[in-house]
């Protein structure tokens, strides 16, 4: 049986990782315009670089959480037959183990260089102006997609979730596409489909089923649940 996850913010919540929309989430201090376009980091890209180096420095201030670790279990246990979509740029699926991770939205701990295309790991600042450690060009900006920008991996997500027989939805509004559009994919090819999220999204009613509560209580039982022999075996 395959199993694709789609994370978002909701996930990494508990870990003390800012949400966007949410009361003091990321959206309330910073205008999405202002730092999340790549318009915003031609005009200024020292406010641009001054909100990605705080939140990559932050990284080392929290964990990953129970959900996490969950899913490094569900992995553990169906290998290859499970793929965890996140929009998140956070590195926490892969601090608790998971490895068949792809991160639409790019990471934190990655810089891109604009002249040669390079994607460094990154653990530092970018707002000093480093050079790409490949080609030396001045040109590292955050490796995260900004509004206007295609998403990371479109091709491998789609064939995914035309071959997924369980979508599962962790941990995010639905507020922003084409994210928010892969249920509806999910379902023409005939995937069953799984919300599991804080409170209602903007796709609840999109699913088969829809739970509502904590990501750290809900996923783990959905992990426990799904290994606890109903229904998953590998090799289906
Ligand atoms: C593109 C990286 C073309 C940077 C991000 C169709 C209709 C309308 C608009 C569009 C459309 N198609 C495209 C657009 C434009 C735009 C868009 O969607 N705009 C929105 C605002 C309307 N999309 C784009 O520009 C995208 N690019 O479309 O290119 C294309 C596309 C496909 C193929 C070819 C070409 C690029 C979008 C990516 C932007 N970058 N992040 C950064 O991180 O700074 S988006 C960013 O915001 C996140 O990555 C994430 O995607 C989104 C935030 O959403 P969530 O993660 O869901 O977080 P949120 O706070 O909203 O919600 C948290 C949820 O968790 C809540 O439901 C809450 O209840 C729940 N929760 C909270 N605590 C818990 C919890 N759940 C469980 N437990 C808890 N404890």
């Amino acid at each position: 049986m395959k199993v694709t996850v789609l994370t978002g913010a909701g996930i990494s919540a508990e870990s003390g990782v800012p949400t966007f929309r949410d009361a003091d989430g990321l959206w309330e201090g910073h205008d999405v315009e202002e730092v999340a376009t790549p318009e915003a980091y031609a005009a200024r890209p020292d406010v641009v670089h001054r909100f990605y180096d705080a939140r990559r420095a932050a990284l080392a201030t929290v964990h990953p959480n129970p959900a996490h670790h969950a899913l490094a279990r569900l992995e553990e246990a169906i290998g290859d037959d499970l793929l965890v979509v996140t929009q998140n740029v956070d590195d926490l699926h892969e601090r608790a183990g998971s490895t068949r991770v792809l991160h639409m939205h790019g990471e934190l701990r990655s810089a891109r260089c604009e002249a040669c295309g390079a994607r460094n790991r990154w653990h530092d600042d970018l707002g000093h102006r480093p050079p790409c450690p490949r080609c030396g060009a001045v040109e590292l900006r955050p490796d995260v997609v900004w509004f206007g920008e295609i998403p990371y991996g479109m091709d491998r997500i789609a064939t995914a979730i035309a071959g997924t027989d369980l979508f599962v939805s962790i941990g995010t509004s639905g507020a922003v596409y084409p994210a928010a559009g892969f249920v509806q994919h999910a379902l023409r090819h005939g995937a069953t489909t799984l919300e599991l999220n804080l409170a209602r999204s903007n796709g609840t009613c999109l699913f088969d089923d829809a739970r509502h509560g904590p990501a750290t209580e809900l996923v783990p039982a959905w992990v426990d649940e799904l290994l606890g022999g109903q229904g998953v075996r590998r090799g289906g």
